[in-house]
């Protein structure tokens, strides 16, 4: 299932990559050391995003990453990916996983405490809470920021995944608000040095015990 121990969650979101580089960024943030990897292809044909999500999937595997893909549970077999990522206006967590098939990850995106306790209600395998800041990466929506990290921590059955303009930069402080694990999505894809700047937030949220 999902794997306890997750931290960092990164997202190939095609809107930052080009299709050419992608499984290239990939290899990067998996030998960095994310520990999940999401494709987010917004905009991008159905048998576009499969013929890549089908070169993902071996390497996330042969890396012990589970991977998902943003909407498209209906592809969760068809590609050998882990699971799906949902948003909320994706309709129900029991569809997405009748969809998507026995044993698979299924997590929600939410965007207050409320929609939190929603998403926990209906069974998601872990939850992604956010935007905490601004963040062009999803120019739509209203910063929520740090306040409620706390309270969300505190009831959460499942993993907590925040969201929303984290940085390198700026994730010392997210974790002194009280999160525990991250999704990272334009602070890695455009850093200089990917690998690095995974390993580097890696030790931010696990603490210098860690290796990684
Ligand atoms: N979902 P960056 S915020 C994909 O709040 C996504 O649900 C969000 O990208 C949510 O790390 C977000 O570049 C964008 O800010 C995160």
């Amino acid at each position: 299932m999902f794997p306890a121990s997750a931290t960092l969650y990164g997202i190939l979101d095609l809107g930052y990559v080009p299709m050419s580089g992608a499984l290239d960024m990939a290899v990067h943030l998996l030998r960095g050391g994310v520990d999940v990897l999401q494709l987010r292809a917004k905009a991008v044909p159905e048998e576009d995003i499969v013929a890549l999500a089908h070169a993902l999937a071996p390497a996330c595997r042969a890396a012990g990453v589970p991977f998902l893909l943003n909407d498209h549970p209906h592809l969760v077999r068809e590609v050998g990916a882990d699971g799906a990522h949902i948003g909320q206006d994706d309709g129900s967590l029991a569809a997405a996983r009748e969809a998507a098939g026995p044993g698979a990850i299924i997590g929600r995106s939410t965007h207050s405490l409320a929609q939190a306790r929603a998403a926990f209600a209906e069974g998601a395998d872990y939850i992604g809470f956010g935007p905490l800041f601004a963040t062009p990466t999803k120019p739509d929506y209203a910063p929520i920021g740090t306040a409620e990290i706390a309270a969300v921590y505190a009831e959460a059955p499942v993993p907590v995944f925040c969201i929303g303009g984290i940085k390198p930069e700026n994730l010392a402080a997210v974790v002194a608000a009280g999160a525990r694990r991250v999704v990272i999505v334009s602070g890695l894809l455009q850093a200089p040095d990917v690998e690095a700047t995974v390993v580097a937030c890696k030790r931010t949220l696990t603490g210098p015990g860690d290796a990684r």
